[in-house]
């Protein structure tokens, strides 16, 4: 009796002695599949991270390889590279000699190289937080670099990475519907108004019909100046008086580009009012109306930002993106004291495309941006 009851209990105690070892060996797999699980997780990021990588590589290739062939395919296009690269002649100057200044009697790649290479990053206005990411990248690609070409050739492309990828051709067309239109913003005398002229030489070129609005009815000059550019340009103009509503001026500007059958309509707005808060008001207002009148306009809020105000340019670009919602940006004035650098740094904190930049007061000083062009010409 007593017997069977010690036996009975040792029995007990063994099935869950095993009862525990299986729970542990169930436990031990699961672990296992995690990790695995894991590993391929991993795996495939890094799988994407390469194909990503490749894909970035094979477009600057081409792009290369495209400007190398330029001069004879394309002479007016080599004409603008060249007065891009002279435009931008102090960046390159800095960029240039200093780089090569770095390499000189084949330094060995250090941590005083790297410093004093981040230190010509800022010196081009590239912006502490870009340049911090951009020797990041640097840093971890440093085992395979030994040459000043080699580290321009890196320090070119994680330039160009910078920029987001354009969705469409920097020169395209304006989409459909029509009117197309393009709300012009920006602080004053960064060369909205000037920036808008040149759009609309550059679209009645192209055989479209361009209206502006003269939204930016905070000064008599400015309504003036606007009707210049468009006499210039060859496109119709929607005007108020001096110190009218800037929002029944772009309501009127839409509803004539409508029943003019417009192609683009350009609205020209202020960049000062009495106070910073009733300007991003006011922009509201007028990006508000537009809508009511056409819905799914402005199809474009284009910001323009002068390029030799630095590092200043960001914070402005955040101040209005917040109040109307930017979906491209121009800068302006890059044949100026501007030093190229800001170019990359906005984009590269703004994710924003930047569509245009200027390079001189007249009409034809207005380039369609490409960004391996552009990086291109800061290095040659
Ligand atoms: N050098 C140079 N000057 C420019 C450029 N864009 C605009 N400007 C000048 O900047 C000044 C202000 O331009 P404006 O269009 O009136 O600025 P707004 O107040 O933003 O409308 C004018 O003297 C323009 O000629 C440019 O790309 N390069
Ligand atoms: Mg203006």
């Amino acid at each position: 009796m007593v017997f069977n009851l010690f036996k009975r209990k040792n029995k007990q105690k063994e099935q869950e002695a095993l009862k525990e070892q299986e729970q542990l060996k169930e436990q031990e797999r699961l672990r296992e599949q995690e990790r695995l699980e894991e590993q391929e997780r991993l795996k495939e990021k890094e799988r994407i991270k390469e194909q990503e990588r490749l894909k970035e590589e094979e477009r600057f290739r081409k792009q290369e390889e495209s400007n190398e062939r330029e001069p004879s395919e394309e002479p007016d296009k080599k004409g603008l590279f060249r007065r891009l690269k002279s435009g931008l002649t102090k960046t390159r100057d800095v960029l240039n000699t200093d780089i090569n200044d770095l390499f000189k009697s084949s330094r060995k790649i250090d941590d005083d190289l790297f410093d004093e290479l981040e230190e010509v990053l800022i010196t081009a206005d590239l912006g502490m937080d870009i340049t911090m990411e951009m020797m990041d990248r640097i840093r971890k690609q440093a085992g395979r670099l030994s040459t000043a070409d080699q580290l321009k050739a890196v320090l070119k492309k994680e330039l160009i990475a910078l920029f987001p990828s354009p969705s469409t051709p920097a020169d395209a067309a304006p989409a459909l519907p029509r009117p197309h239109v393009i709300m012009v913003v920006g602080v004053n005398g960064t060369g909205k108004t000037t920036t808008l002229g040149k759009l609309a030489a550059r679209f009645t070129r192209k055989n479209q019909k361009v209206l502006i609005a003269a939204a930016d009815t905070f000064r008599a000059a400015a309504i003036e100046q606007v009707g210049i550019w468009a006499d210039r340009a060859g496109a119709s103009i929607v005007r108020h008086k001096q110190g009218a509503d800037p929002a029944a001026v772009a309501y009127d500007g839409v509803e004539a580009a409508m029943a003019r059958k417009m192609d683009v309509l350009l609205i020209d707005t202020a960049g000062r009012l009495h106070t910073q808060k009733n300007l991003m008001e006011e922009l509201k207002k007028i990006k508000r109306t537009v809508e009511k009148k056409m819905p799914g306009a402005p199809h474009e809020v284009l910001m323009v930002l002068d390029a030799t105000t630095g590092q200043n340019a960001i914070s402005q670009a955040k101040m209005f993106h917040e109040a109307v919602n930017l979906t491209q940006l121009a800068l302006t004035k890059l044949d100026g004291t501007a030093k190229g650098g800001i170019v990359a740094a906005v984009a590269g904190t703004m994710h924003l495309p930047i569509r245009y930049i200027g390079v001189g007061e007249s009409m034809d000083d207005l380039q369609a941006f490409d960004a391996i062009q552009f990086v291109n010409a800061l290095f040659e």
